[in-house]
């Protein structure tokens, strides 16, 4: 019998060229299970038309750092941001502020966890250089993730860089970036395969899966539409070198 697959994308980020891109992907697996582990929205021209791309495909949600920050955005000095967050609708600030921040699924027999960027807070960062207290942090429940059986494999997204370790039966990976890859130049996602909802253990998959899309025509977008910030996000979609390594800038991750 086949393996069921879900599909976990993260960190789109306004780019809806290469969220396309992932999303076509994936439909062309077969796939049509996605959660979506948050930052849909700054850095990128179109967080608009992201959010409603996800909002009508992905099953889950969650809710990223810039999906806090952007839609609550006060400091009308910070030209980029307020771009950012006046380019949403209303419905669209008000939807991202209220997604979840966790999310669990079984998947034969494996408890799977999926949040943004810890199980504190989308906004506390683990590096893919981390600590051991950091990497058991990241299994163990929290007022965010709630009660319940803790999970023996975790998924997160904010950082932009793919990887998976396996330490002492626990398997922490990251799912890299849709849209502001900053490990290589070129989208990723990871596919889960094995039996959906299913207690019972059994065969267990997670694959890494990168997408190449047309970076020059979705910087072109970008400068179609007169965004802010164009030069810092050309240079990360062209190089993966993160536009606080590029000299001058100030946005986090
Ligand atoms: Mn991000």
């Amino acid at each position: 019998m086949p393996l069921e697959k879900i599909a976990l994308i993260s960190d789109a980020h306004g780019n809806l060229t290469a969220l396309d891109a992932v999303l076509e992907d994936i439909g062309s697996r077969g796939i049509d299970r996605i959660v979506n582990l948050g930052d849909l929205v700054g850095k990128g021209p179109r967080g608009s038309e992201v959010v409603d791309r996800c909002a009508a495909v992905c099953d889950v949600n969650l809710r990223g750092n810039w999906d806090e920050d952007l839609p609550a955005w006060a400091d009308e000095s910070v030209e980029e941001m307020v771009w950012w967050r006046d380019e949403l609708r209303p419905d669209q600030r008000a939807w991202l502020a209220e997604l979840p921040l966790s999310h669990d699924v079984l998947v034969s027999g494996r408890r799977v966890r999926l949040f943004h960027a810890s199980a504190v807070s989308p906004h506390v960062r683990v590096r893919a250089r981390h600590t051991a207290e950091e990497f058991d942090g990241m299994f163990v429940n929290t007022p965010m993730t709630g009660e319940g059986p803790t999970p023996s494999v975790v998924g997160y997204g904010d950082i932009h860089d793919v990887f998976v370790k396996v330490e002492g039966g626990r398997t922490l990976f990251n799912v890299g970036s849709v849209g502001n890859p900053l490990d290589e130049p070129v989208s990723s996602y990871v596919i889960l395969e094995g039996s959906l909802d299913d207690p019972a253990p059994g065969r267990f998959g997670l694959q890494v899966v990168r997408v190449p899309y047309d970076v020059e025509a979705e910087i072109a977008v970008a400068e179609s539409l007169r965004m802010p910030a164009l030069v810092p996000y050309a240079v990360e979609l062209r190089t993966a070198v993160y536009r606080g390594l590029q000299g001058a800038g100030r946005q986090q991750v």
